[in-house]
């Protein structure tokens, strides 16, 4: 199905979708030269709240930074603002948000100095990500055969447009082979994130998760581990082998679109007994009280528009 959005806030403007266009001979589209967010905003009793906003804003800036550029036409502030008027244009009250920043030049070349940053801001109803049957009974992935990028190659805290080639074709492969995502393995071999979520495992109760070093510092897996916190939940960051997903009791993602869900099976494994595990169950509905405007941590997370 289509995208159904009426505006998109095109470098201070609200501008009709169909005339949203970036020129063909544009550096972005040819070599994948921009940095992007996942945002969302959900319905809740006093009205629409994005979460963590200032957060996602803030990211997108250092992405850019981490990218090369030297300086941006926006602030943050002036992003946040912008958001929220894209969302109150196109009257929506729950949404997937995606801001852009993609480099544009008079001419096709691969030097951020020879061009510019311009910036969009799209958003759009999006459902659940993995379909709403993946939030209440999980999904099964499979360990791709392609590689998470080298920190040193493309790196993992920007999130670069072209840096999810990568991830395009461990989905690809993964839904062809019959599995719903693919986790995929950092160059040394240990598990790093998934093709858009970062990865979680739980043994005896304890809760572990790879190190930052070679992933996205995402923001759900950030809100997780507060409210693992919040619940005594004791929460340990280490490399993990792929091994150690097939023994775990419990293994899940987590990331902005995908929200939290369970991995019931990684390559024709069941983890734990075959379904969502209880941590995993405690954790993804203390998100979804946050996000609806119901928990304690609501008030600090949620930027009513
Ligand atoms: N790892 C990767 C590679 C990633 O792309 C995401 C977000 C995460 C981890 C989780 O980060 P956070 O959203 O801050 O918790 N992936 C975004 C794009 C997904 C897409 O298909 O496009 C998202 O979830 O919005």
């Amino acid at each position: 199905m289509a995208i159904e959005t009426k505006y998109i806030w095109m470098d201070g403007q609200l501008v009709e979708t169909e005339r949203a266009t970036v020129p063909f001979l544009s550096p972005a589209l040819h070599y994948g030269l921009g940095v992007f967010e996942g945002i969302r905003c959900y319905a809740t009793d006093q009205g629409s709240a994005v979460f963590r906003l200032r957060e996602h804003m803030e990211r997108l800036a250092l992405s850019a930074k981490v990218f090369g550029y030297r300086s941006l036409p926006y602030t943050v502030d002036e992003l946040v603002e912008a958001t929220k008027a894209t969302i109150r244009a196109n009257e929506l009250k729950q949404c997937y948000i995606r801001p852009l920043i993609y480099h544009s030049a008079p001419n096709l070349g691969m030097n951020l100095d020879a061009g510019e940053p311009k910036v969009g801001i799209a958003a759009w109803e999006w459902g659940a990500y993995l379909g709403e049957a993946a939030i209440r009974q999980g999904i099964r992935a499979h360990v791709a055969s392609f590689t998470r990028h080298h920190p040193n190659v493309t790196m993992t805290k920007a999130k670069v447009t072209g840096n999810y080639a990568n991830s395009s074709l461990a989905k690809t492969e993964s839904l062809r082979l019959g599995f719903d995502e693919a986790i995929m393995l950092d160059p040394q071999g240990y598990v790093a994130e998934c093709t858009g979520e970062n990865i979680f495992m739980v043994r005896r109760g304890v809760v572990y998760t790879p190190p930052l070093a070679t992933v996205l510092e995402g923001i759900t897996r950030d809100s997780l581990l507060t409210l693992a916190a919040d619940l005594g939940i004791e929460v340990v960051e280490k490399p993990i082998g792929r091994d150690m997903l097939y023994t775990a009791d419990e293994v899940f993602v987590c990331g902005t679109a995908a929200e939290v869900v369970a991995l019931r099976e990684i390559d024709f494994r069941s983890i734990g007994c075959g379904e969502m595990g209880p941590v995993t169950h405690r954790l993804q509905q203390a998100f979804f009280s946050v996000v609806q405007g119901q928990h304690a941590r609501s008030a600090e997370w949620l930027d009513y528009v």
